[in-house]
């Protein structure tokens, strides 16, 4: 975080505040564990906070500690608007543009308060008057860990702190392995677990959760699964009744889209999932080395996230999505083939 930033984090914080602190829609592990783990901290220094997420979240991330006092926007409207009318500050975590929280999206633009925004996305927005953005950090759970550092308070580090935010770097990270993960993502998780973060515990929570559906389900993605050699791309399709054949809850392809990349010689990988509720196939795009599933998706999905991960949305049928999706590729025969 630079010295500007943090000058005016720190007048901020001078007296107590309330915060609200908002993650995105379809909070992932990042999303949660940032915001706990901000949210334990603040409350150390004497502020007052209220963690809020536009919708549900998966049943594998509701062990965190700090998790049962998070309000559902979706569920809780009234109590969720109120407290952010009432906020002094609003933290927006893990996301850097205000559409990336569905329904909550009008209620925060039309609030008064103060934003800072912490957030490792492509192209943040300008609505923040703290803006603490770096695309090359692991996760935004990081950035909250210098974000505590550049405040002079790394001694407040709690074992609810490090659990939470121990939790949003393996998650985002892909347990460490993405190319996101630097030196600097391995010392600040040494010293998490020194802080109480027990690894293994956190492991086994977060990945040996899986129903036996959902390993059904796995099979039918594997088994869905198309390879194409010479544009070195590999892609996943699910339909919306293997999906209901599987009492699919969310967050159960989650994962899957790695399966397709860890394919040997593929650099880009996409798993499209019919949506019939919504009308919609959501998409999940991964890439190896600089072949950018961020520019991929903003251009033909309006959608986005990062080089190597990325999401984004079709209102085709699913069989229009894929065969558009065909067409698409060659074009990107170059890229795809000379990617390093
Ligand atoms: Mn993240």
């Amino acid at each position: 975080m630079n010295k500007e930033t943090t000058q005016i984090v720190k007048e901020l914080f001078a007296s107590p505040q309330k915060i609200v602190i908002v993650g995105h829609k379809n909070p992932d592990g990042d999303a949660i564990g940032s915001c706990l783990g901000l949210s334990f901290f603040l409350e150390s220094m004497g502020h007052s906070t209220t963690v809020i997420m536009p919708n549900d979240f998966p049943d594998f991330l509701k062990w965190l500690p700090g998790v049962d006092d998070i309000i559902i926007h979706e569920r809780e409207t009234n109590k969720s608007t109120a407290q952010i009318k009432d906020a002094d500050i609003i933290f927006t975590l893990d996301f850097n543009s205000l559409d990336r929280i569905g329904e909550m999206q009008s209620v925060l633009e039309e609030s008064t308060s103060k934003f800072v925004m912490i957030d490792h996305h492509q192209q943040p927005a300008d609505y923040a008057v703290a803006t603490y953005s770096n695309v090359k950090m692991s996760s935004t759970s990081e950035m909250v860990f210098h974000f505590m550092d550049a405040m002079g308070q790394s001694e407040k580090l709690s074992k609810e702190i490090a659990i939470n935010l121990y939790t949003g770097i393996m998650t985002d990270t892909g347990s460490f392995r993405f190319s996101s993960t630097s030196p600097t993502t391995h010392r600040v998780a040494a010293k998490l677990i020194e802080a109480g973060a027990e690894s293994a515990v956190i492991n086994q929570n977060i990945y040996d959760t899986n129903s036996p559906e959902r390993m059904k389900l796995l099979g039918v993605a594997l088994n869905n699964l198309v390879i194409l050699p010479e544009l070195h791309t590999a892609y996943i399709t699910m339909t919306q009744k293997e999906l209901d054949d599987h009492n699919f809850k969310k967050g159960d392809t989650e994962g899957f889209v790695n399966y397709a990349l860890s394919v040997k010689g593929i650099v880009f990988a996409a798993i499209f999932i019919e949506n019939k509720q919504e009308s919609i196939v959501k998409i999940s795009f991964r890439s190896k080395d600089d072949f950018s599933v961020n520019d991929f998706a903003r251009n033909h999905y309006s959608g986005g996230g990062h080089i190597n991960a990325a999401g984004g949305k079709s209102s085709q049928s699913l069989n229009k999505t894929i065969s558009e999706f065909i067409s698409i590729l060659p074009r990107y025969k170059n890229e795809l083939t000379h990617a390093s």
